[in-house]
């Protein structure tokens, strides 16, 4: 037996796989990924392919970085473990809860630590309505969310998100978690401009609020940019009125910033992208770049402080809170990222020779958009370019190209009819030709098959 069936085969015998079919996983036996350096990953077959999704949107420092596995190696020799419970704290945490407010907009300074997005969503839910209480307004529950938003995997992360399959397996969302609509311009504007659209889609949840009663509602939480979903760049109306809407009736905003954070956009955050002032941010992914589990909350000062002055003990915490290896290596990850100057280059350089490269892409015959956002980017495919009127089977002519994209040595995502990018952030220009290069051919090759 080759080395890859061995492990293909105790995957199939002892594996159950995330967000995988594992019947047709049994059929087909699992891509073994053994290495990878840079913007590049390779199979145990020798195969190597350019990674046009940074992992799982995380890998923001691209892989092989030396220096994140020295931290590492050298927390765990100097210190392995030990908690933030009962007033400990470690400097690795100490340091890194620093790090995070210097580069987190002006009003947010204090960060509780999680392992990862979902949780981090998760104790968001807690914190919100703990905070409500204490300002003595316990009948404010109600979060509000959006369709086909993602939020994570936990019993609230998968409630606050908006995906339908998720919500039909165990009988999700949870009690007081409502949906409203997306700003997806491209599927669901119709024949409105997408200003008009983006400001339809922000009042949804004025309308939403005042159907509930404002009294009820505790908080809007919303990705700045749906990764998940579809990379959906809300149009430019949409942020501006639903800063309004919650600043009017004292809801308070939660900005998931698991995929947009640190770099994504070419701003440290999509709140600075989009000139929000969030009251939570979620973070995790970009945090370590996806070298060591590590997620958190932050919190703006007034939150914060009602928490901290009236809440008497939080109780709530996870045993690997700031684990110090994760947290050393995250630090070490923020310095990269910071001193290599790698936020400053999606914005001024990387970011719109992406824009550029992918309009390359728009006159292709199966292509109805290219939009991107720093090195965030989507390509949405249709059967009528002129009507956005998709194929048949959604789905189908995404998987496709994604398919016939891997045969071309190139890793992407495809939701739906939707194929999407988040690169590496150190992606270089010859690089970033060979993505767009191999997702033409694909293109091209999918074309011909449907003909
Ligand atoms: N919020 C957002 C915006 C995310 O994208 C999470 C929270 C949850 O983070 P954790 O670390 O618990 O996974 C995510 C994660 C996909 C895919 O198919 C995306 C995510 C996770 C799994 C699959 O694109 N994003």
């Amino acid at each position: 037996m080759t080395k890859t069936a061995h492990w293909q085969d105790l995957g199939r015998k002892h594996l159950f796989q995330p967000f995988t079919d594992n019947a047709a996983l049994q059929r087909d036996g699992a891509r073994v990924i053994t290495g990878a350096e840079g913007c590049h990953i390779w199979d145990s077959e020798g195969n190597r392919f350019i990674d046009a999704f940074a992992g799982l949107w995380c890998v923001n420092v691209g892989y092989g970085r030396h220096e994140l596995a020295d931290v590492a190696a050298r927390q765990m020799n100097e210190m392995p473990y030990y908690n933030l419970f009962f007033k400990t704290l470690t400097p690795p945490v100490a340091e890194l809860a620093g790090a995070i407010a210097e580069i987190t907009p002006a009003h947010m300074n204090r960060v509780f630590f999680t392992n990862s997005g979902s949780e981090a969503n998760d104790s968001v839910y807690r914190m919100v309505r703990h905070y409500w209480q204490l300002r003595e307004q316990p009948e404010r529950k109600v979060i509000i969310s959006r369709h086909n938003g993602y939020h994570g995997s936990t019993v609230a992360g998968a409630s606050l998100g908006g995906m339908s399959p998720m919500h039909r397996q165990g009988g999700l969302p949870i009690p007081d978690i409502e949906h409203i609509q997306q700003p997806y311009w491209f599927d669901e504007g119709g024949d409105l401009s997408p200003e008009e659209f983006g400001l339809q889609a922000a009042r949804a949840l004025e309308e939403r609020i005042l159907a509930l009663g404002p009294d009820r509602v505790a908080a809007f939480i919303a990705e700045p940019i749906q990764g998940a979903g579809g990379v959906i760049i809300p149009p430019d109306s949409y942020w501006p009125e639903i800063q309004r809407i919650v600043e009017q009736y004292d809801i308070l905003l939660v900005v998931d910033e698991v995929i947009c954070g640190f770099g994504r956009t070419g701003e440290w955050f999509g709140s600075d992208y989009y000139g929000l002032k969030p009251d939570l941010m979620s973070i995790a992914k970009g945090l370590s770049s996806g070298y060591a589990p590590i997620g958190g909350v932050v919190m703006a000062d007034e939150f914060a402080a009602v928490l901290a002055e009236h809440g008497g003990d939080f109780n709530h915490g996870f045993t690997y809170s700031g684990h110090p290896v994760s947290a050393a290596v995250a630090l070490e990850n923020i310095r990269i990222l910071r001193d290599e100057g790698i936020v400053t280059r999606v914005r001024e350089n990387t970011g719109p020779r992406f824009r550029d490269c992918l309009r390359s892409l728009a006159d292709h015959p199966l292509v109805g958009e290219v939009r991107s956002a720093g090195l965030l980017g989507a390509v949405e495919l249709v059967y009528n370019r002129d009507t956005r009127e998709r194929f048949p089977n959604v789905g189908q002519t995404g998987t496709l190209c994604r398919d016939l994209a891997l045969e071309e040595g190139l890793v992407l995502r495809a939701t739906g009819d939707t194929l999407l990018f988040s690169p590496p952030l150190i992606l270089d220009d010859q690089q970033m030709d060979e993505i767009i290069k191999k997702t033409k051919s694909a293109l091209d090759r999918a074309w011909s098959q449907l003909q």
